[in-house]
């Protein structure tokens, strides 16, 4: 191994990279200082040995497409594991594993397995450097993909170790891909391994992941770090670690509100995180703080300060589109890694959905020519951008503040056809906890009949590091304690009529319900007493450039007895799996959310 002079002086870094480099047997150590110039170096590379194509300088500057292995193509579930040395305080819904046994079976998957490639040292910092909401941590890997991937997602590099200084606390991230090379073996285009193992210690507040080169699995910033790993870090130190989008609402007056929203998949979040304005809302700003992760802290004030702990996108491609999301089409103009879209034969990307009309001919995310009668989508559907929140068209003038800003408004929504109105608000913070817990989509997109919910919670199903019960005590517990804590609201785009259709037109007209939002958290927008929480009439929303009648704004809004009675006991199936974890206020919230089903119905019998 060659071993090169560590940039830093911290003690404890440098015994976890020499321990690294023991194990994982390198060729050769890289500290990455995140300079351009070494970002050009390790680009060339990947171009070099294919894993990397350039795209068209003229069409897209700067940007480079991968294609992976058709086997390492998104997160795996199946092969997260949350090791507590007690298994009950991983709770019901992650996949537990002895720490110990699994320590060692890490041990043996990693011995040697870099040998032949280069070891990578990535210092980042998860939010604006020096921060107090901030966190740093240290990667090893042995790709090269992840190490670009991370210089956007994260502030990485140099500047990183500065403010880690001597004895800073950081998090440890251990990446392999999990394909060592023999002496004068030829390297693949997309090394992986078929075994696969995403692994978190939360005691430890370690993370090693094995095996795959893709996304969440190899970037360890994102989901392993500033979800799981945080979401333990923020229960122990008093702070929340979400799932949420994070805007600025900017009224023609300046008046500015924040508001964070958690979303599970397919619900629209980055083109919420992007919204655009509708007609009749002229004068409005929408500004992007982030479109994935939040970092929470009680600030003096007694309000909940957040940052964006990313510093880019990795967004989902398929159906990005100037329709749907003209800001997110800007934002990938430039400096932009793509990973499984198609490519066009003028050195261009595309997906489906990103024009109404294929290209004639492409070569698709497996690298096969591909024609509209194909049969098969020419971008995987988990194709992705990776850009930089630079080039963010909306990018908030406070996303870099290391103070955060300020977050009034929590918004919870899913994907349900059916009994939930656009928009409410909870009756109170534990109110909204429960909102939030019992929250989800439906598993398909039912026609008429009443689909199962397939619940998650906050959105964190998969990413919560510890026993889901207990993050609903730790929101019920943080809640108390704040002066000023966010207003809780629930949201639902996606109720259908009885042809099947949607009710609300969606998109930038989402804004009205926003306005409202916004209304509401600065004591302002009018409501009624429902049986699900306050909701608004049509009169209280801004109805100006958008021709909605009334009549079908209070189908939209209308709470059906049965279906609403059927919801709240169907949610008991799923929170009875917490057994005696379950918070008692949670208990408490739901207890009371059936009453007031029962006596809207009588009262309305
Ligand atoms: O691959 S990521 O984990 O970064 C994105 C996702 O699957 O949610
Ligand atoms: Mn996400």
């Amino acid at each position: 191994m060659v071993s090169v002079k560590s940039p830093t002086s911290h003690a404890k870094v440098n015994a976890f990279v020499a321990e690294m480099a023991a194990l994982c047997e390198p060729a050769q150590i890289h500290w990455c200082d995140g300079s351009e110039e070494e970002n050009t170096v390790l680009c060339k590379q990947l171009v070099d040995g294919g894993t990397f194509i350039p795209l068209n300088e003229k069409k897209r500057p700067g940007s480079y497409l991968a294609r992976s292995h058709p086997g390492d193509v998104a997160r795996v579930e199946n092969r997260t594991f949350i090791c507590s040395k007690d298994k009950s305080d991983t709770g019901p819904t992650n996949n537990w594993a002895d720490p110990i046994e699994m320590k060692a079976t890490l041990k043996g998957l990693f011995k040697g397995c870099m040998q032949g490639r280069t070891m990578y040292v990535m210092p980042f910092s998860m939010g604006p450097l020096g921060s107090d909401i901030s966190h740093i941590g240290i990667q090893i890997t042995d790709s090269a993909y992840a190490v670009v991937n991370m210089r956007i997602m994260t502030r990485m590099g140099q500047k990183v170790l500065d403010v880690l200084g001597a004895d800073g606390d950081f998090v440890p991230c251990v990446h392999s891909v999990g394909a060592p090379l023999k002496p004068g073996e030829q390297d693949s285009v997309w090394p992986c391994n078929p075994d696969k193992y995403i692994v978190h210690f939360p005691e430890e507040h370690a993370i090693w992941s094995y095996g795959s080169g893709y996304g969440g699995n190899a970037l360890l910033g994102k989901k392993c770090f500033a979800l799981r790993i945080a979401s333990v870090m923020a229960q122990e130190e008093g702070w929340l670690a979400e799932h949420m989008l994070i805007l600025g609402l900017e009224s023609p007056k300046g008046e500015k509100t924040y508001v964070a929203a958690a979303f599970p998949s397919a619900c629209g979040k980055t083109n919420l995180a992007m919204i655009i304005p509708p007609k009749g809302f002229e004068g409005w700003k929408a500004w992007t703080v982030g479109d994935d992760i939040a970092w929470l802290k009680p600030g003096a004030d007694g309000k909940l300060h957040a940052i964006n702990p990313e510093a880019g996108y990795f967004g989902v491609a398929p159906g990005t589109s100037d329709k749907t999301n003209p800001n997110a089409m800007q934002l990938i103009t430039k400096n932009t890694i793509f990973t499984n879209c198609a490519l066009t034969d003028d050195g261009d990307v595309w997906w489906e959905g990103m024009t109404d009309t294929p290209p004639e001919h492409l070569i698709d995310w497996q690298g096969k020519d591909w024609t509209p009668e194909a049969g098969r989508p020419a971008a995987h559907p988990n194709a992705r951008f990776t850009a930089p929140a630079t080039s963010c068209p909306t990018l908030d003038p406070s996303w870099d503040d290391p103070k955060g800003v300020p977050v009034e408004a929590f918004i919870f929504g899913g994907r349900l056809s059916h009994t939930f109105p656009l928009v409410f608000q909870s009756y109170d913070w534990n109110h909204g906890v429960y909102l939030a817990a019992t929250m989800g989509s439906e598993a398909t997109a039912a026609a008429d009949n009443q689909a199962a919910v397939r619940r998650d919670p906050m959105a964190m199903l998969p990413f919560c590091g510890y026993n889901m019960a207990d993050y609903w005590g730790h929101w019920c517990a943080l809640g108390a304690k704040l002066k000023h804590p966010p207003k809780i609201f629930r949201v639902n785009w996606f109720r259908r009529d009885e042809n099947n259709k949607f009710f609300w037109p969606g998109y930038g007209e989402n804004m009205r319900a926003l306005a409202w939002i916004v209304d509401r958290v600065h004591g302002r927008g009018g409501a009624e007493e429902t049986a699900f929480g306050y909701a608004p009439r049509f009169e209280d929303l801004t109805w100006e450039g958008l021709a909605y009648p009334k009549a079908k704004f209070e189908q939209l809004m209308h709470i059906d007895q049965a279906r609403a009675m059927h919801e709240i006991d169907d949610q008991k199936e799923f929170l009875g799996k917490f057994g005696d974890k379950m918070p008692g206020a949670i208990q408490e919230q739901w207890t009371k959310a059936r009453a007031r089903v029962e006596k809207a119905g009588a009262a309305a019998a």
